[in-house]
């Protein structure tokens, strides 16, 4: 008992905490720690409650008061707006979201960015502006913030109706048809009871085709019981309505909208009336209707197959991470790499000032935007696409679920919303952990012994709930230096409806995977910024290609004129360009430092690589898609590399999904050819022409940034019926040093253990080939003969004596631990914060364009 350290049990709540920590607390006021759960006989590591950044953290969002003091401003600034927190109407003026304005790469100073839906002649506008220098004083000023877009322009008109108008139409519309949904589908649309067992829900998808015309389809769907089912319960009945004046959103919303055509089991019919008497005609062709049931359950608690009784294996952290971790600046050092993170309503977290062993890998690291298409057989799934930054990747980061999402020993983070003039938390929706994968780094066998290395690894991890669909998004950090960028997604799919019918094409759509219900095919694309900075900022790209060849060499003549074989040819990256990944996987693709060299002289870099996961990363299978037109040209090709400029800080933006034919941003833009050659490089004939055709900047520094996708083409099958499954979704994209070091970093890091055997030492020969080379002795000449051998190997030489037996390098476990339940089991009912989400429903009022309320 004696030697164990033993630590005075403190009290798990966040209140006795608090108490006992009250002295401590007031010191570090924004540094302090969610409880960390402790173990009865060991004291877990404190070191990081005192870690600080080096630096402030200038990506983070605005801190409440920063929010507060900047809508007091814009207050002022916007008085004759009338801005509203409460907005009833969509030309009502409203702050829709307020956030850090990225800074510069160039300088960095504090500025914020206001997103004001505005109503002006009619039409509602969303627009951006930056107000800054922050904080405020008197030199702050609000302009419009038009410099990271390209199309010049810092808004988009919101062709969108009225939302609620929109819906009010939907609505009233479904009620007119009460009989035709009685008569095949059992159901209709109940005001009183929307969600109940037979209500049906209907909901319109607008289009603004290329002539400016607006229309859409409202389709039926089954609420679901319980689980939120309902993107796959659509039901079968689909009618087109038709915008009168183009869709205006204009005052009179309400009466903007008529009713078109209505489809069903294939066959189009002209108008409501043709439809219905259609529908009582005897002999008409029903077609099931799609019903709810326990197979939309996403759980089933009454099975007992032969070990469920037992809990699964779990992993545990009993003496605390290995990480250090500034809360208050978002700031991580975890051996080697030190990188800050912050998040934003769009796209989530992002990851800046990447390090590695004291040098820049990334300067910026983030996801731009999650892209589903879909294709189908009817109106809805022929047409249906989602950008989901416009819904929120972070606004959608709901609280994770502490021992299920991420380890229960994991550090969680919140993030905070300024929307609507309000701030909104968001509780314990960033984890971060480290975790030992269940393979080995490395491991190696010879004659006399046997050494194993863990992978441990460090893992940022949020996932966001964009209506139907959960991303696990994850930024992973290897001992090597290696850095993975992973998207997995679950939930339940939008599948579509599946007539029995031999007239319908739903099969060269999908599968049939439930009575009336196709699987409704799909590509994810979600595409990620990443801002190499391979140890300085000068980059080069570079294709190095495995490629078969010929070859004659002297010493096989002359018994083989000539030899088959392979060898590496490199192809510099010299213009902006989209790349797919290489058949056979016959080229890497790498970034280079411009000047920097490993000891051997060759150049420092890191790889780039489609990574683990058994989704492969996929780009738009769509040619020109209809619906996307121009905003996300970033998904036809798996990775692009373009100059970096301040002026292209994103290579998507939110608003693109309401403006796609003229979007913010065009990625086409921004991948536009212009030439990456600079510095060390000839300027060449014709490079000049070149630079200035394409508006580039004649000092090119040589800053590159890599754009990437992953994701899936989905193609649902019966076992995504519940939920799709994240070990089939999966999908990632790795950065791997290539030549960055002298040799392999993780070695100094690594924990492991080298067995060394009871045999006697073999010494020269191949390791482990019996009787090769000398050897002889007993164990102490052996441990003589490697530390010489070791010795040799000159500088850092090894100090550790070898013994026979167990030899750790790092900390093995050295004693039992007595685990508390918490260490195994979270108590989730009291720790976990959330008493509802705010999920969004996927219609436009879920999202950006649609955040305004029902009038008293
Ligand atoms: C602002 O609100 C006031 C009071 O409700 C109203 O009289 C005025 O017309 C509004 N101004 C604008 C520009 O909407
Ligand atoms: C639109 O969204 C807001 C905020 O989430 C909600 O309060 C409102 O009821 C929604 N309106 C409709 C018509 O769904
Ligand atoms: C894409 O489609 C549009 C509209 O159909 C057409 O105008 C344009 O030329 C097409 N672009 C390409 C590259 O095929
Ligand atoms: C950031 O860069 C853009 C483009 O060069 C420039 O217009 C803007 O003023 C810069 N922002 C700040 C805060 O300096
Ligand atoms: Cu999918």
């Amino acid at each position: 008992m004696e030697n164990r350290r033993r630590l005075s049990v403190r009290c798990l709540t966040a209140l006795g905490f608090l108490l006992s920590f009250a002295a401590f607390l007031s010191l570090t006021a924004d540094r302090w720690r969610e409880p960390r759960l402790n173990f009865a006989n060991v004291e877990p590591a404190t070191s990081q409650d005192i870690f600080e950044a080096p630096k402030d953290n200038i990506w983070a969002d605005l801190r409440p008061e920063e929010a507060d003091e900047v809508y007091q401003f814009l207050a002022k600034e916007w008085a004759d707006l009338n801005v509203t927190r409460t907005p009833r109407h969509a030309l009502d003026n409203f702050i829709y979201t307020l956030e850090t304005l990225q800074p510069n790469k160039s300088d960095a100073l504090p500025w914020a960015k206001a997103v004001l839906s505005q109503g002006l002649d009619g039409r509602s506008h969303y627009s951006y502006h930056a107000v800054g220098p922050l904080p405020v004083s008197p030199e702050t000023r609000v302009v419009p913030l038009a410099f990271p877009f390209t199309s010049g322009r810092n808004y988009v008109s919101k062709d969108m109706p009225d939302m609620v108008s929109t819906m009010e139409f939907a609505l009233s519309l479904a009620e007119n048809v009460a009989d035709i949904t009685t008569e095949l589908l059992g159901a209709k649309v109940d005001r009183d009871d929307p969600n109940g067992p037979d209500s049906l829900l209907a909901f319109p998808r607008t289009t603004l085709n290329d002539a400016g015309h607006l229309f859409g389809w409202v389709q039926f769907f089954r609420p679901g019981y319980n689980s939120g089912a309902l993107s796959i319960l659509p039901q079968g009945i689909y009618a087109r309505i038709n915008a009168v004046d183009g869709g205006s959103g204009g005052e009179d919303a309400d009466s903007d909208w008529k009713v078109g055509e209505w489809f069903y089991n294939g066959v189009m019919y002209d108008s409501l009336g043709e439809f219905r008497a259609a529908v009582f005609e005897p002999g008409f062709l029903k077609t099931p209707p799609n019903v709810d049931g326990s197979w939309t359950d996403t759980e089933d608690f009454d099975a007992h197959p032969d070990g469920r009784e037992l809990p699964t294996p779990i992993s545990i952290q009993p003496l605390g991470p290995r990480y250090k971790l500034d809360r208050k600046e978002r700031y991580v050092s975890w051996f080697g790499f030190e990188f800050y993170f912050t998040s934003t309503q769009a796209t989530g977290i992002s990851i800046y000032d990447v390090r590695f062993k004291g040098q820049r890998v990334m300067y910026e690291l983030s996801l731009q935007e999650a892209m589903a298409h879909y294709a189908g057989d009817d109106p809805m799934a022929s047409g249906q696409e989602f950008l989901d930054s416009f819904f929120g990747m972070g606004t959608n980061a709901f609280e994770l679920v502490p021992g299920y999402d991420c380890p229960g020993y994991a550090d969680y983070l919140e993030s905070s919303l300024h929307r609507l003039g309000k701030t909104e938390r968001l509780p314990n929706n960033i984890c971060l952990f480290e975790f030992t994968s269940d393979h080995l780094l490395s491991r190696h066998t010879t004659a006399t012994s046997v050494t194993a290395s863990r992978n441990t690894f460090l893992a940022l991890r949020s996932v966001s709930t964009v209506g139907n669909y959960d991303y696990t998004i994850d930024y992973l950090f290897y001992l090597d230096g290696a850095i993975e960028v992973k998207v997995r997604a679950s939930g339940y799919i939008f599948g579509a409806f599946y007539a029995r019918n031999a007239h319908k094409n739903e099969d060269e759509y999908g599968h049939r995977i439930h009575d009336a219900l196709s699987s409704s095919l799909h590509d994810h694309v979600i595409s990620f910024k990443a801002d190499l900075d391979i140890a300085g900022t000068a980059n080069d790209m570079v294709r190095l290609a495995v490629e078969p060849v010929t070859q004659t060499y002297p010493w096989d003549q002359p018994h083989f004129k000539q030899r088959n074989t392979m060898h590496l040819r490199e192809y510099p990256v010299e213009r902006e360009t989209g790349l797919d990944w290489p058949k056979n996987a016959g080229e890497f693709y790498l970034v280079y430092s411009s000047d920097q060299k490993n000891a051997w002289g060759e150049r420092r870099g890191y790889r780039i690589v489609s990574g683990t996961g058994i989704g492969s990363t996929p780009h738009l299978t769509v040619l020109n898609s209809t619906i996307l037109e121009d905003a996300a040209r970033w998904a036809e090709k798996d990775l692009w590399v373009v100059r970096r400029k301040d002026t292209e800080p994103r290579g998507a933006d939110p608003f693109n999904y309401i403006d796609p034919a003229n979007p913010l941003v065009d990625f086409t833009r921004i991948a536009d050819g212009e030439d990456l050659l600079h510095g060390h490089h000839e300027e060449r004939d014709g490079d000049r022409d070149a630079k200035e055709a394409s508006g580039g900047e004649e000092d090119y520094d040589g800053d590159l940034v890599v754009y990437f996708n992953v994701g899936s083409h989905h193609i649902p099958h019966s076992g995504d019926i519940p939920n799709t499954l994240m070990h089939t979704s999966a999908s990632s994209v790795m950065f791997v040093p290539h030549n960055f070091a002298d040799r392999d970093p993780s070695r100094e890091s690594v924990q492991g253990v080298r067995l060394q055997l009871k045999h006697k030492r073999e010494s020269g020969g191949f390791p482990g080939q019996p009787g090769g080379g000398g050897g002889g002795g007993g164990d102490e000449e052996a441990n003589q003969e490697e530390l010489r051998l070791r010795g040799r190997e000159g500088e850092k030489g090894g100090h550790h004596k070898l013994q026979t037996g167990a030899n750790y390098f790092g900390a093995p476990y050295r004693e039992g631990i007595n685990l508390p339940l918490k260490a195994l089991e979270p108590d989730l009912e009291k720790d976990y914060r959330s008493g509802s989400h705010r999920v969004s429903d996927l219609s436009i009022n879920g999202s950006a364009a649609g955040m305004w309320f029902k009038g008293p």
